[in-house]
C-alpha cells in the first residue's frame, strides 16, 4: 500500500469536490429538464384542446402547383376541385412537375395573409404543407420536388408563415396528405387513376420510413410548435389504423402540446367526418362542407368549408356564398359545440383572391362586434329555435338572431337559471331589454330594427348557472 503525502490529499480532495458539484449541476438541470418535459407530457386532453376548443374559428389555405392551371389543362376546363387537376386531367407525373418553373407568387405577403385571418376573428390557420399531387410548400431536405429547389420563387412560404403567425399570436397549422401522386413508393405508380383504391405500392413502407415521417419531423421540428397537424388522404388502401396510430404517438412524441385531427388513421365516417368510435387515432372529428345536424355533446369537431366550389384556385369558380350565409354558418357551427376552417385558394400570383378577401373583412366587421359570442363559447342549451342559434359561456347566453322578429318580441326557450339583465352585445352602453315570462319559456322586447341585418346578438345573463 502506498501512503499518500499531504499533498496528494488535496488534490484528491479537490477532486471529490468539484466532481460532487458536477454531480449536482447536472442533476438539478435534468431535474429542470424533466419536470419541464413532465409539465408538457402530462398535459390532459382537455388542456391539449383549450386553445383550439376557445377558437371557433380558423382560416384554411390551399395553396400548391395546382394554383398554376388553375382549373384548365390544355385549353379544357376540368371538372371538379382544383386542387385534383392532376388527377381529374389525367396528367402524368413529368407534366405536372412542368407547373413548378411556373409557379412564382411574387405578391405572397406572410404577414398581409396572417392580419387578414386575425382581423377576420380567426385564431387559427391551416396551410398545405403537402397536398395530394405531392408538391411542398417548403424546403424539404428529403426532396427537390419543393418551393425552394423546383421554382424560381425560392422562398420557404411556411417559414414565412410561421415567422408572420408568431408575430400576430396566431396558431400555425399543417394540413399534410398521407396520399402522394408524385412519389413512387406512393401512388404515382397508379396513373392514369392515382386516387385507385383498389391498388397497393409494395414498397408503400418505404415511403412512410424515408420520406412520409422525416418530413413531418422537419415541419414539427423546424416550424413549429405547431397548433395543429391536419392529415388527409388516409383513404388510400396501404394506410392502416395500427401505422395511424403509430404516426399519431410519434408525433406526439415530438410536440406533446400537439393536436392531430382523426384523419390520421382510419377512424372517420365518410364526408361526415366524425370518428367511428375511441378506439380510433386522432383528436377532432372533420365533417367536410357539411355541419353536423345537431350539437355532439362531448365530442370535438371542426367543419371545413370552400366559399365557393374548389379549395385550390380555380380562375372561373364564381360560386361564391354570401356573407350573410357564411356568418350563419359560423354561428350554427358554434351552437353546435365544434369549429369553422373556412378556406381561401390563393393565385399563382401569391394572392388571395379579392372575393374571398372581402368576405372574410366583412364577417371580420361582425366579429369585431359579435366576437365575444363565438371565441370560447360552448353549444346551445336551447336547441335550435327557429329565429336562430344559441351560444353559452360562462354565465351569459348569446342568442342569435337571424331572422329579426317583425312585432318586437324574441320567443325565447326556456333557459337554465333566471334571467339577471339581457340587453344587446352591439350596445355598448348595455340598455337592459325588458324580459318577460312567455308561453314555454319567456320573451325579450326588441326595438323593430335589428342592428345587424344578418345576426344580431342579443345577450342573456342568467343569475343560476
Ligand atoms: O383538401 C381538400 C380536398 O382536396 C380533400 N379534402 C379537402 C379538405 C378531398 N380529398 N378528397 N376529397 C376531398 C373527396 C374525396 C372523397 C373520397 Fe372518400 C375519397 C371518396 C372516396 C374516397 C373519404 C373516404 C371520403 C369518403 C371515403
Amino acid at each position: 500500500m502506498t501512503r499518500q503525502t499531504g499533498r496528494q490529499w488535496l488534490f484528491i480532495g479537490a477532486t471529490v469536490v468539484s466532481l460532487l458539484i458536477a454531480i449536482i449541476i447536472l442533476a438539478s438541470c435534468g431535474g429542470v429538464a424533466q419536470t419541464g418535459k413532465a409539465k408538457t407530457q402530462h398535459l390532459s386532453k382537455d388542456e391539449r384542446m383549450e386553445w383550439w376548443r376557445d377558437a371557433r374559428f380558423g382560416l384554411f389555405i390551399h395553396w400548391g402547383l395546382y394554383s398554376v392551371p388553375a382549373g384548365t389543362y390544355k385549353g379544357e376546363r376540368v371538372d371538379g376541385l382544383g386542387e385534383w387537376i392532376m388527377n381529374n386531367a389525367k396528367i402524368p407525373v413529368e407534366e405536372y412537375e412542368k407547373f413548378a418553373p411556373q409557379f412564382n407568387p411574387i405578391g405572397f405577403r406572410a404577414d398581409e395573409w396572417v392580419r387578414l385571418a386575425k382581423n377576420a376573428g380567426m385564431k387559427y390557420i391551416v396551410i398545405t404543407s403537402k397536398h395530394h399531387d405531392g408538391f411542398c410548400l417548403w424546403d424539404s431536405k428529403v426532396t427537390d420536388y419543393d418551393v425552394m429547389d423546383a421554382t424560381p420563387f425560392k422562398r420557404d412560404i411556411l417559414l414565412e408563415l410561421s415567422q408572420a403567425c408568431k408575430k400576430q399570436g396566431v396558431k400555425l397549422c399543417f394540413y399534410h396528405s398521407i396520399m402522394d401522386w408524385h412519389h413512387p413508393d406512393a401512388q404515382a405508380p397508379f396513373w392514369p387513376n392515382y386516387n385507385d383504391t383498389s391498388k397497393s405500392n409494395p414498397n408503400f413502407g418505404r415511403y412512410v420510413d424515408t420520406y412520409l415521417k422525416p418530413q413531418l419531423t422537419e415541419l414539427v421540428t423546424n416550424y413549429g410548435p405547431l397548433g395543429v397537424l391536419w392529415f388527409d388522404g388516409e383513404w388510400i388502401q396501404d394506410w392502416t389504423e395500427p401505422q395511424g396510430k403509430d404516426l399519431y404517438a410519434y408525433l406526439r412524441g415530438l410536440q406533446p402540446s400537439l393536436i392531430i385531427n382523426n384523419r390520421v388513421g382510419k377512424g372517420r365516417q365518410g364526408m361526415e367526418g366524425l370518428s367511428k368510435g375511441d378506439d380510433y387515432a386522432g383528436d377532432f372529428g372533420t365533417p367536410e362542407q357539411q355541419v353536423p345536424p345537431e350539437g355532439l355533446p362531448g365530442v370535438d369537431w371542426e367543419t371545413c368549408m370552400t366559399m365557393n366550389d374548389t379549395w385550390g384556385f380555380k380562375s372561373y369558380d364564381e360560386n361564391w356564398k354570401s356573407v350573410e350565409e357564411l356568418i350563419h354558418t359560423l354561428a350554427d357551427v358554434a351552437s353546435k359545440g365544434g369549429n369553422f376552417l373556412l378556406n381561401v385558394g390563393p393565385t399563382p400570383e401569391g394572392l388571395i383572391p379579392q372575393p374571398s378577401v372581402e368576405r372574410l373583412q366583412e364577417v371580420g366587421k361582425w366579429m369585431a362586434v359579435n366576437g365575444e359570442s363565438i371565441h370560447g363559447t360552448t353549444a346551445s342549451v336551447i336547441g335550435r329555435p327557429e329565429w336562430g342559434r344559441c351560444t353559452v359561456k360562462g354565465d351569459k347566453l348569446y342568442l342569435h338572431v337571424f331572422h329579426w322578429p317583425t312585432d318586437g318580441v324574441l320567443q325565447v326557450p326556456a333557459v337554465p337559471g333566471q334571467v339577471e339583465k339581457a340587453y344587446l352585445l352591439a350596445d355598448k352602453k348595455r340598455t337592459s331589454l325588458p324580459v318577460a315570462a312567455g308561453d314555454a319559456g319567456l320573451t325579450v322586447s326588441l326595438a323593430p330594427e335589428a342592428p345587424d341585418a344578418i345576426d344580431s346578438v342579443v345577450v342573456l345573463v342568467l343569475k343560476n348557472k
